[in-house]
């Protein structure tokens, strides 16, 4: 079943498939195409990927690019809605620092909706939008134990650079990095109305729980291996290659294939060419990194992996995904520990989870929004026993 052929009548074949293909609802933000990938709004990705992260959310919530005032307005919102009410510190200061960030990421997500929830869904979507980076600043900062000194919160900063200056690095170049990060935002948005974890959010804001509960259950869907997590095993993957000579990668990957595990940052459930989004980001590492020795690994994994791949005919797409690069950036950028990308990931993704969130609670049937998620379950023998 192609997952771009609508599905009018779902027959026994479809059971227990995980609504693989089945079409569900519409969606207003996003769709991904096989050739250009994912489109925000109708734009395809590579002609929103070098906007700033601010335009690129707007265009989410209102259908459209903002003009130059409108993008000014925007950046104003958010910074009046970017402080957070208290109590982050304290719930992060208490958390294991062994727990995966994730789970930091999906309390602190809780932790300010039990202090200020509005009930209003835009309103607390673009709260949480604009609270984000202070979030993302203090799991680091808290996580790491670097709780001395931690500057205090500049809400007229735009979204990545008050991400940065709550983290406040030592030894990297500030202004790549707000470059890689902010492609990183924008590259990951959205994807789609049906991925794991905007469908848990829409599925639990279906229920009016808060836009705060709906976030952090779509956060605990990301976290899973098969779903966000993904990126940071691609990292750990391209750390132990640890060498770019194509003839030792090529051996490297066809070991991997032997051994039947995945060879990470290739392959897509829909795309069948490389992902726009992964192209990108060589262009910007070729530019910014040409010389980090992780980036020579990806740019010989680029060209020996989907030849080797493309051995295989089950394969459906051999080239570069996604999460080929992002990792090898972040590490350049001196974000070094691979367990922290998939909060990036989520992140982003709270601006394309959120819309989408606001789009079935308001604007789908007439502004009704769509009733609460029920997909049918049919009794199986043994639950039939003592009819
Ligand atoms: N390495 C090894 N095997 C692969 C592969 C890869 N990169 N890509 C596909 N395959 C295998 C599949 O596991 C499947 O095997 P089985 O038939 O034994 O189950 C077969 O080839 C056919 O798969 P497919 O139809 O081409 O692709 P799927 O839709 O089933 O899977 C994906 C897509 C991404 C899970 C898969 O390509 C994969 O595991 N890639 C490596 C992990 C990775 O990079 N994940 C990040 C995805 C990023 C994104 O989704 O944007």
């Amino acid at each position: 079943m192609s997952n771009d052929e609508p599905l009018l009548s779902v027959t026994s074949a479809h059971l227990n498939t995980g609504l693989r293909g089945i079409p569900v609802g519409t969606c207003r933000t996003s769709f991904v195409t096989p050739t250009e990938g994912v489109h925000y709004c109708g734009y395809p990705i590579a002609e929103l990927a070098a906007l700033d992260v601010e335009d690129v959310i707007y265009l989410l919530f209102n259908k459209e690019l903002p003009t130059p005032e409108q993008s000014a307005a925007f950046r104003a919102d958010l910074t009046a809605r970017g402080a957070l009410p208290e109590g982050l510190d304290a719930v992060y200061a208490a958390l294991p620092r062994e727990g995966h960030p994730m789970d930091w990421l999906s309390i602190g997500l809780h932790t300010i909706g039990m202090a200020d929830t509005t009930g209003n869904w835009m309103d607390d979507a673009l709260n949480l939008v604009a609270r984000m980076p202070r979030v993302m600043g203090l799991l680091f900062r808290y996580r790491e134990g670097r709780t001395d000194g931690i500057p205090a919160d500049d809400t007229s900063l735009g979204l990545v650079d008050r991400f940065i200056a709550t983290l406040d690095p030592e030894g990297v170049d500030r202004s790549v990095m707000r470059e890689v990060l902010n492609a990183y935002l924008v590259l990951h948005l959205d994807h789609g109305g049906g991925n794991l974890s905007t469908f848990t959010g829409k599925a639990t804001a279906s229920g009016k729980a808060t836009l705060y509960a709906s976030m952090a259950s779509a956060m605990n869907s990301l976290s899973g291996p098969l779903h966000g997590r993904a990126n940071q095993s691609c990292l750990e993957f391209v750390l132990g290659i640890g060498t770019s000579d194509p003839e030792e990668v090529e051996a490297f990957i066809r070991g991997e294939l032997e051994a039947k595990r995945p060879v990470f940052g290739f392959g897509h459930a829909v795309l069948r060419a490389e992902d726009p989004r992964a192209t990108y980001q060589f262009a910007l590492g070729e530019r910014l990194c040409p010389d980090d020795e992780n980036f020579a690994i990806i740019r010989t994994l680029r060209e020996v992996a989907p030849r080797v791949l493309a051995e295989n005919p089950k394969i459906s797409n051999p080239n570069a995904n996604v999460d080929i690069a992002s990792g090898t950036l972040l590490h350049h950028v001196g974000l070094r520990k691979p367990e922290y990308y998939t909060t990036f990931f989520g992140w982003a993704r709270v601006a394309g989870i959120g819309a989408q969130i606001v789009d079935e609670r308001t604007v789908m049937r007439d502004g009704k929004g769509v009733p609460i998620y029920r997909p049918k379950y049919i009794a199986e023998e043994q639950s039939l026993r003592h009819v």
